[in-house]
């Protein structure tokens, strides 16, 4: 069992996690987007939900763009918005899905002016990180084919290659270039960037100040993902996780609810090397939609899912475990995890919470605050997340 010399989560109180402006809006299926009173109107609404999150959770310091969904005439403004609610703006996504030049494609096109047309877009995003204060851009691919013959798979990476560059070329000394990957969909014979071993290709040729986001849905099922985060680390390569949950495909599920021990081994992995202290920086990031579910109680529950997990990992009696692996002692190696893993953190988490002024149960907290029936006053017409606005 574990013992008390190891109970200390207490890494936990500088640990942050980044929430999504997406999440906040209305989001759906192919089938139906269900709208929700008081949802955001504008970006400034989408920062303000993010805002509550943090308050009541203390945990979540900034809120992700994505543009053009979250496009302003001014993006100082948005970024002083924020620092007046107590958050700042993240990581800013490019979008090169939803534009009927792309198609066949954006930086992987065959023609040269939808290429530029798509690098141009990147350049454009730095701009908003100059304006925002943002250090990091993500860019997830959608480029792929249908069909086998489709286009060549070996011109399009060359295309690629090239593209990418001219987009690095454009970052400030202090940027982060991240690149993200998903095995299939919109696209479905194959993916530009279907796998971590492709993007960290795309990586290495650019330079020190590109790195591999990993979104926890983008995998094949049964795919080991505490071993790509394992292997990404030692090669300094792992910039972010974009954290959701899968039962089937890209579900984007609230994270640790479909599967919490997979987020536990995940973070296990992470904090077994100090990876979740902030002198790591990686980029811990959700990258969820609420459906069906009330969207800021939703970003509060996927918070608090991911410190359960980083506390249980923080828990792991690393001797015992080490000593145990070293012994080739199987079934010893497997129950110190386990004794973390089975451990109840929830009152440790409430007790770190009232140390930080805080209250015990964020969930209760935001419930109380009157926050949700106010806005539902006040907001009439919310905007969509973004699929498909
Ligand atoms: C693609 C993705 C990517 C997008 C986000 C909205 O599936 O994970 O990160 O930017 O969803
Ligand atoms: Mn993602
Ligand atoms: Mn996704």
């Amino acid at each position: 069992m574990t013992t008390a010399a190891v109970q200390d989560i207490s890494a936990l109180a500088d640990f942050g996690i980044e929430v999504p402006s997406w999440a906040y809006g209305n989001s759906g299926t192919r089938f139906k987007v269900f709208t929700t009173p008081g949802v955001p109107r504008t970006p400034f609404e989408k920062v303000a939900d993010a805002a509550e999150v943090n308050r009541v959770t203390g945990a979540a310091p900034r809120v992700s763009l994505h543009i053009p969904w979250d496009k302003v005439d001014d993006f100082s403004s948005l970024a002083s918005f924020a620092a007046d609610h107590k958050v700042a703006l993240g990581a800013v996504n490019s979008n090169v899905f939803q534009d009927d030049d792309y198609k066949l494609g954006s930086l992987t096109n065959a023609d040269k002016r939808i290429r530029a047309k798509a690098v141009a877009h990147h350049l454009e995003c730095i701009d908003v990180m100059r304006a925002t204060g943002s250090k990091t851009l993500k860019l997830w691919l959608p480029d792929g084919t249908n069909y086998a013959g489709q286009d060549s798979i070996r011109a399009r990476q060359d295309r690629l290659a090239e593209s990418l560059q001219e987009i690095y070329a454009g970052l400030d000394a202090d940027h982060t270039l991240l690149i993200e990957y998903k095995f299939f969909e919109p696209f479905f014979y194959h993916t530009d960037i279907p796998d971590w071993g492709t993007s960290l290709l795309h990586c290495l040729a650019l330079g020190d100040q590109a790195k591999v986001v990993l979104d926890t849905g983008h995998h094949a099922p049964g795919t080991n993902i505490e071993f790509i985060v394992a292997q990404l680390i030692r090669q300094n390569k792992l910039g972010a996780f974009d954290f959701n949950s899968r039962n089937y495909a890209d579900d984007d599920l609230i994270v640790g609810a479909a599967d919490p021990f997979q987020l536990f081994r995940i973070m296990h992995e992470i904090v077994s090397v100090g990876a979740h202290l902030p002198t790591s920086g990686i980029n811990f990031m959700l990258d969820q939609c609420h459906n069906i579910e009330p969207k800021i109680p939703g970003q509060i529950r996927s918070i608090m899912n991911v410190q359960e997990a980083t506390a249980k990992a923080l828990l792991v009696d690393a001797s015992a475990l080490e000593k145990a692996q070293i012994d080739g002692d199987i079934l010893g190696a497997h129950a110190v995890l386990m004794d973390a893993y089975n451990t109840d953190v929830r009152g440790l988490l409430a007790d770190l919470r009232e140390s930080q002024g805080l209250d015990r149960d964020p969930v209760a907290a935001f419930a109380r605050s009157g926050y949700m029936e106010r806005v539902e006053t006040d907001r009439v017409g919310g905007q969509q997340a973004g699929w498909g606005a």
